[in-house]
């Protein structure tokens, strides 16, 4: 079975919070500025190099205010080196122009989501004029996508969008495969399998397997030449009966995964190698101040 352009490595990425967990409930779940950039910053010192972050208000409620998102945004790119992944899915409230706005505030790279699913009670609404704005705006602002497929039929959209509307921004096409969803695909070892026709050999893809599916779809993907995303947006339980203690833990097993499949987490160097993302600019230089007029005066 064919997929996807083997690596030497696993891209780690860590979704650290989400939009549907209350910090109430989850009294571990970074919701505040600080308490996101240092998980961030602790996740990538174990092996994360992509960052998909889901932005809460003071209020630790999801928001998409764009002020609250840039404030983030700068926050995580000054303390790590990770590549900045926006959510462009947001909550399955939010007004679809919302979810567009967000890449106003110029993160590296966004989530597209490749069509609508059931999402427990709820739908999460992706439709193909929603998927087709995404992909083109990105494409202008040089934002790099990952696609994100809650189901078989996301991939065939996800081949329609590139035959009508051309690569994404840095030429590389990334899918992750959301799996276990409740409405979408099942998240074990069959349904991944049956996906890897679908995913083209120049493409690379990466596998979520939500709640008790994140091992299993874990190895799967391993075992396929996929890469990882993990985080407590799609798990809070470890083990059967045990609460995840913080997002390290997931990343650290993650790693440490990766490192038993003898492809090694990636470093965010390598990361935006391999997803087409350019290095992280420094910061421009703070231009001289200008000489007083007393200063100009004296000989
Ligand atoms: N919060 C979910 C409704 C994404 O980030 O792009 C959608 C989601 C997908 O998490
Ligand atoms: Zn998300």
């Amino acid at each position: 079975m064919s997929a996807a352009v083997p690596t030497a490595g696993t891209l780690i990425t860590l979704a650290p919070t989400g939009a549907e967990s209350a910090k109430a409930d989850v009294p571990a779940l970074p919701v505040t500025v600080e308490e996101v950039v240092a998980t961030a910053r602790d996740c990538q010192a174990v092996g994360a190099a992509v960052v998909h972050l889901h932005v809460r208000g003071t209020d630790t409620r999801p928001t998409l205010d764009l002020a609250r998102v840039r404030e983030v945004v700068a926050a995580v790119r000054e303390s790590t080196d990770l590549v900045v992944q926006l959510s462009s899915g947001g909550a399955v409230t939010d007004p679809l122009p919302d979810r567009v706005a967000v890449l106003d505030a110029e993160p590296d790279a966004a989530s597209l989501s490749l069509g609508t699913v059931n999402f427990g009670r709820d739908v999460f609404s992706n439709p193909w004029d929603l998927i087709v704005e995404m992909h083109t705006q990105m494409q202008a602002r040089g934002i790099v996508p990952e696609y994100e497929a809650f189901d078989l039929g996301h991939l065939a959209t996800l081949r329609r969008l590139l035959d009508r509307h051309g690569l994404p921004h840095g030429g590389h096409v990334h899918v992750d495969l959301v799996m276990g969803v409740p409405g979408g695909m099942p998240g074990t070892t069959r349904a991944l399998a049956a996906c890897l026709p679908e995913i083209d050999p120049t493409w690379t893809f990466a596998a979520t397997g939500v709640g008790r599916t994140s091992l299993p779809v874990m190895l799967a993907a391993l075992s396929a030449g996929g890469h990882l995303r993990v985080g407590m947006e799609d798990t809070l339980t470890y083990a059967p009966g045990e609460p995840v203690r913080d997002n390290v833990q997931l990343v650290a097993r993650a790693a440490g995964l990766a490192r038993i499949a003898q492809r090694p987490a990636l470093s965010t160097t390598q990361a935006r190698e391999m997803l087409g993302i350019s290095p992280r600019q420094p910061a421009p230089a703070e231009p001289a101040p200008r000489p007083t007029a007393a200063q100009e005066a004296t000989p």
